[in-house]
């Protein structure tokens, strides 16, 4: 440990700026340091006698972690001046440098936000990279910020394999565990990974952060897994400075809590210490890489500098304690190291750290004269990739006759020749389909394989393709869509399932905060593709209550970039899940397709035995442009109805009544798409009709309904006489009082009833 240092600042300024204090006392400590100067090891010889990292190590490790300091430190100053706009700091986790120089640069990491000596090492890995212009950019929120375009001061780097992660802690590690999963099972499908076979998924998470339930929930999956000797080599750093923001962390909870579970094999290492510390950080990583098990590294750190510029810990934190915390700072422990071992003179390192800081500076100020984003254009630009050309082509593509021969056992089983069918059936079939066309697909979620889902719709689909690419997971919807996201991160095309909408509510950051930002936080240069299914919304008869009839869109439709479907008809379910496959492959797109579980059966549209809403299988070649609705009913105008899902045979069937009873000719618009939704289309339909109906089976707020309205109001269409019947601000009772809640035919009617009037 670092002597403790007395404190340089006179009694009267303390505590006033504690980044200046620190920052004082390096230079303070390395002058006053009486120990005595070894002979300077040679660069392969051991840094300091017994430790397992050698001088070259040495010296590069320490640069990285001043590189870190000088970041932080910079930022504290340019803050004030509006030229950086972030100041969480690295400073007291400089050692996670450690963690850089153990692993490789396409080991993929998801970093915790005190990466920044992580960082500097890793951008040693290849040349012709500076990590200080890169960083200073990002602090900068430059435009030429090459990790996020300037989006956010994030980690992240695509050549060194650092995928961009948010602020939400502990949000990654689902993810970092589905990468891990990714790489082992990539090999086994005979899928081409970007990075060696032999990779390992890094993540790194504050101690605070570990208690978080989406972190539990990975250390879990990745017990589970270990647990039945399948592979997931996935390392977990926790760095441990003891706090998170203000709250301590019981003294000993990470060891207590970590070092003694099952099939989490545990490691800990000194991050406040170089010399003692690499060579543990290195076991855990060779046995991570070794053994393809998940691994939880404890990396004692401490913070110092508060949590972030904003924190003035000298208002809630005792001068003593912040001293005592201040006099473990790792970088006072490396000074040490560096004259203690004879490699460098105080001179020098007071050189380094003074060359350093320059440089710092100096990139600061650089990136303060680059462009900013300044155009609401350029900061969407990566949100949500387009390319409508490209997307059409592959959705229309059918190259792959004879694996769909194999797939479905001859030209007169496949589904286009088979008669027409319902809903559930022709989803099943799509699936088969797409399986056929793209071998990088898989499916997972709970009860998928064996039983075919609660449904039966992915039903055969594990015994055509196999247990690689068609499995169970555990229960936990983070962890299925944190599985979803590693698979795309490795370059498969992941077709997650959420039992029901209710439970996609339970795990919707992964996708909100995670699965869908990634395009727009990594500048479009990192994307995790996924067509993620639902069984969806109300109406059932056999199964009630509000957990299997949740009918809430609004939590999917304000997620930024995720396309969400809704099909109501078999036909319609198979062309929109191709362009959903074909948004994700081309465009790199995160889409939610809806499956309405009440049509899932359904044959009838007006009587029992019509066979109304059976349809053909559409062949190969066709597909349904994202944003395309279907029209029943062109061109009739006395009433135009909007809607979608379970709303569509409904207002099918009331349109006959409406008609029947007001001699009207009425339109049933079906969205089908229900975001981005297509204010065109909807007010190219509405032009000219004399009255609208939107019927929304979502809930009265903040659902699809007020969408179409708005799109309605702003498109000049106020006039037109409107009515909307819509479920109501409530959860969905069980048995016969769920169809209170819901909008009814008789409603629709009674809608109409009131045009009229
Ligand atoms: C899900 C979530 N809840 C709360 C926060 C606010 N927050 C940011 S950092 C932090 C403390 C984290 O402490 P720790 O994990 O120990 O990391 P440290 O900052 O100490 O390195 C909190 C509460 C957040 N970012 N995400
Ligand atoms: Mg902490």
């Amino acid at each position: 440990m670092p002597q403790a240092v007395s404190n340089p600042i006179p009694a009267r300024m303390r505590g006033l700026n504690r980044a200046e204090i620190c920052d004082v006392n390096f230079s303070e400590f390395v002058r006053g340091w009486e120990g005595r100067a070894g002979q300077a090891p040679g660069d392969d010889e051991a840094v300091l006698s017994g430790s397992a990292l050698d001088a070259r190590g040495f010296r590069e490790l320490f640069e990285s972690q001043l590189i870190s300091r000088h970041l932080d430190l910079m930022a504290r100053v340019l803050r004030v001046q509006n030229k950086v706009f972030y100041t969480i700091g690295s400073s007291g986790h400089e050692g996670n440098a450690m963690v850089a120089r153990a692993t490789r640069h396409t080991d993929p990491a998801f970093l915790h936000y005190r990466s920044g000596g992580f960082m500097a090492e890793r951008f040693r890995k290849l040349p012709g990279m500076d990590p200080v212009m890169d960083s200073a950019l990002s602090f900068a929120a430059s435009k030429e910020d090459p990790a996020s375009g300037g989006r956010h001061k994030v980690w992240g780097s695509k050549p060194l394999w650092v995928l961009p992660q948010t602020s939400t802690i502990a949000s990654h590690l689902p993810k970092a565990f589905g990468t891990a999963v990714a790489i082992e099972q990539a090999r086994r499908i005979g899928h081409a990974l970007p990075i060696p076979a032999d990779s390992i998924a890094i993540c790194s998470f504050g101690d605070a952060s570990s208690n978080h339930a989406t972190a539990q929930t990975a250390f879990n999956v990745a017990a589970w897994t270990a647990y039945q000797k399948l592979p997931a080599p996935v390392l977990f750093v926790c760095e441990d400075n003891g706090i998170g923001i203000s709250v301590k962390t019981p003294d000993g909870w990470i060891a207590r809590n970590f070092s003694q579970r099952p099939d989490l094999d545990y490691f800990a290492a000194d991050g406040l210490d170089l010399a003692s510390g690499y060579g543990d950080v290195q076991k855990a990583v060779e046995h991570c890489r070794r053994t393809r098990r998940p691994t939880f590294l404890h990396l004692r750190t401490t913070r110092i500098m508060g949590h972030a510029g904003t924190d003035f810990e000298i208002e809630w934190r005792s001068i003593e304690e912040l001293c005592a915390v201040e006099a473990t700072d790792p970088l006072l422990r490396s000074a040490a190291i560096a004259l203690e071992s004879g490699l460098m003179s105080k001179d020098d390192v007071l050189d380094l750290y003074e060359a350093t800081r320059a440089k710092c500076f100096a990139a600061a100020e650089d990136a303060d004269r680059r462009p900013r984003l300044d155009s609401l254009e350029d900061v969407m630009a990566p949100l949500a990739p387009y390319t409508p050309d490209a997307v059409a082509a592959e959705a229309a593509r059918a190259d792959y006759g004879d694996r769909r021969l194999e797939v479905f056992g001859g030209e007169a089983k496949l589904p286009e020749h088979q008669p027409p069918k319902h809903l559930a059936i022709q989803i099943n079939q799509a699936l088969h389909d797409l399986f056929a066309k793209y071998p990088e697909t898989l499916l997972f979620g709970e009860d998928v394989a064996q039983k075919g889902g609660v449904y039966t719709v992915t039903k055969g689909l594990q015994k055509a393709f196999g247990p690689r690419r068609v499995f169970n997971t555990l229960l936990d919807e983070t962890v299925i869509l944190g599985l979803a996201q590693g698979y795309a991160n490795m370059g498969l095309l992941p077709m997650p399932e959420i039992q029901y909408l209710a439970y996609f509510h339970n795990a919707c950051d992964q996708i909100r905060g995670e699965a869908a930002s990634l395009q727009f936080f990594s500048n479009g240069q990192y994307r995790n593709p996924m067509v993620m299914r639902i069984a969806s919304l109300g109406y059932q008869r056999g199964f009630g209550g509000h957990f299997h009839n949740d009918n809430s869109i609004t939590a999917l439709r304000d997620i930024p970039g995720l396309v969400v479907g809704c099909p109501s008809r078999g036909d319609d379910a198979v062309t929109m899940l191709r362009t959903l496959m074909a948004l994700a492959k081309v465009d790199g797109r995160v889409c939610a397709f809806l499956e309405p579980i009440a049509l899932y059966m359904a044959k009838d549209l007006h009587e029992a035995g019509d066979g109304g809403w059976l349809t053909e299988f559409p062949a190969p070649g066709e597909a349904m442009p994202l944003g395309e609705g279907r029209v029943y009913g062109d061109g009739a105008d006395d009433l135009v109805v909007f809607t979608f899902g379970n709303g569509v045979p409904m207002s099918l069937r009331a349109a006959r009544a409406i008609e029947a009873k007001h001699g009207w000719k009425v339109r049933v618009v079906d969205l089908r798409w229900l975001a981005p939704l297509n204010e065109g289309f909807i007010r190219e339909q509405a032009a000219g009709a004399k009255r609208i109906l939107v019927v929304d089976e979502g809930r009265r707020s903040a659902g699809v309904g007020e969408g179409i309205i708005t799109a309605l109001v702003e498109g000049g269409l106020a006039d037109i006489p409107l009515q909307r019947v819509v479920g109501a601000d409530t959860f969905t009772p069980l048995a016969g009082a769920a169809f209170l809640v819901i909008p009814s035919e008789e409603q629709i009617v009674a809608a109409a009833d009131r045009l009229a009037g």
